[in-house]
């Protein structure tokens, strides 16, 4: 019946779905809702819809499979790889109203919340109870629970806590096929074969639209200090991890350039000391008794003395690791105004430095004029390496040139067994580089999934799946 819908035919049925005004279509909203941080391109979806009852996104769902129409799901915005851009005249379904904490369990220390309460929402909801929500990045202010499910998202304290994967006992979701599938439902153990909830996490809206989800929440940190250390050179990374690893207990182990350290105190941030290193170190440990601080006075000492750090500051005060903080969560929207190519790579954290100087070592030789930026999470292995345009190259003539060069910088995350999107997710910038780190049996296991959950393939198209199907 659907098919020969006009698009007017199409949005009046999509507002008699959710409602007059929780449908929008001008272009302002329609470029707003249609994109994420990559603003890749321009985006063009033909309506926003608002729904408010996970029915509401079952008929939206029904509808769009049988008018043939696309949709692409749309939580924060605040991705990275393009994977909430709707670029064809797709259906947006933005969560925003579904964004209830609709239970607590004690108990079980956990929350079932709609896929739109965002994710600094979920962190101040159990701190009101006296637990943790951990998964935490720069982006939780606006990040909302159903996009940090469908991207798996990390964050800075994956070191000790994992990722969103972890704290998900339950998901809802509707299917592209518009039935409503209640996964897991909250249990700890469930061995009843194959776990579709660990499928939908990380599946970027190409399996359906997360409507509800269980959290599981954790008891409330130590205290803690935050450590800045400036370093003489890369090898010394790993000794200082060793040498903190066996002292203290870390929540948190960042680094970052000279470079990115100079575009974060551009951007209004104080250096925390004078020296000038070519890297710096963030590390978060818990400080909740004498021994412990001792510990960490006595491991900064020992790093000192073996030239391993140059100079370093451990916080005082929770204002001064607030913003020794920032001086690390500040630096993509610092660098957001330059543009940069995105990379967001890993390896195993004991092969980062290999890592990292081969890849200086390819740039050096073939783009020297690239400047590169280096920062990331490296206690486990994830680096984001932000390339900055150099002035004279037309910015179509810089992408083609780090296309090329992610040609040899994937040869080198290929021959490390690392990983081409290590935490910001394939969307449409990486699902190129796929085939890189996945063989074609993978790449066709993951076609075949994506059909059973999806089967007419209306799902937010061309995201993760190597070829973008006309629609
Ligand atoms: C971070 O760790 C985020 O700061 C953003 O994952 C990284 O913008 C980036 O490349
Ligand atoms: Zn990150």
């Amino acid at each position: 019946m659907g098919a020969e819908l006009t698009d007017l035919d199409f949005i009046r049925r999509v507002r008699g779905i959710c409602g007059q005004k929780n449908v929008l279509t001008g272009t302002a909203d329609l470029e707003f809702f249609g994109s994420d941080r990559t603003r890749l391109a321009t985006p063009a979806p033909l309506a926003v819809a608002f729904p408010g009852t996970t029915e509401q996104v079952v008929d939206l769902v029904r509808l769009a499979a049988s008018a043939g129409r696309s949709v692409v799901p749309s939580g924060g915005r605040t991705g990275l790889s393009g994977g909430a851009m709707a670029l064809r005249g797709e259906l947006v379904i933005a969560m925003d109203r579904m964004n209830t904490i609709k239970a607590f369990d004690a108990i079980n220390q956990s929350v079932v919340c709609q896929a739109g309460v965002v994710t600094a929402q979920l962190q101040a909801y159990a701190r009101d109870r006296g637990l943790f929500y951990p998964v935490d990045f720069a982006a939780s202010g606006s990040s909302q629970i159903g996009g940090n499910i469908a991207t798996n998202a990390g964050g800075i304290r994956v070191i000790r806590y994992g990722m969103t994967r972890q704290w998900v006992s339950g998901v809802k979701l509707v299917t592209g096929g518009g039935d409503v599938l209640d996964l897991n439902r909250g249990l700890t153990k469930n061995n009843t074969g194959y776990d579709l909830r660990h499928l939908v996490v990380g599946s970027e809206g190409t399996l359906g639209i997360v409507v509800e989800a269980t959290m599981q929440l954790t008891t409330s940190p130590p205290p803690s200090s935050v450590v800045c250390l400036a370093l003489a050179k890369l090898d010394a990374v790993m000794e200082v991890s060793r040498a903190f690893k066996a002292s203290s207990s870390l929540s948190a182990f960042e680094f970052f350039s000279e470079a990115a350290m100079k575009a974060v105190v551009a951007s209004g941030e104080t250096r925390p000391f004078d020296t000038i290193a070519p890297f710096y170190v963030l590390l978060e440990l818990d400080a909740d008794t004498e021994s412990r601080v001792d510990a960490a006075f006595n491991c900064f000492e020992r790093c000192v003395r073996e030239a391993w750090v140059m100079d370093g500051v451990i916080s005082q005060s929770g204002e001064q690791a607030a913003r020794l903080w920032r001086l690390r969560e500040g630096i993509s929207e610092a660098l957001a105004p330059l543009q940069p190519y995105k990379n967001d790579l890993s390896v195993t954290p004991s092969q980062v430095p290999v890592f990292l100087a081969e890849v200086e070592e390819v740039c050096r030789s073939h783009y020297p004029d690239f400047s590169l930026v280096w920062y990331g999470h490296i206690g486990d292995g994830n680096l984001h390496l932000n390339v900055l345009k150099p002035e004279q190259l037309t910015a179509a003539a810089f992408h083609e040139r780090c296309n090329e060069a992610n040609e040899k910088i994937y040869q080198i995350v290929q021959s490390l067994g690392g990983s081409v999107s290590a935490e910001h997710g394939v969307g449409l910038l990486k699902r190129g580089a796929l085939a890189r780190t996945s063989t074609p049996p993978e790449l066709a296991i993951l076609r075949h999934i994506k059909s059973a959950f999806d089967p007419s393939g209306i799902m937010n198209p061309g995201k993760i799946m190597p070829t973008i199907p006309d629609s």
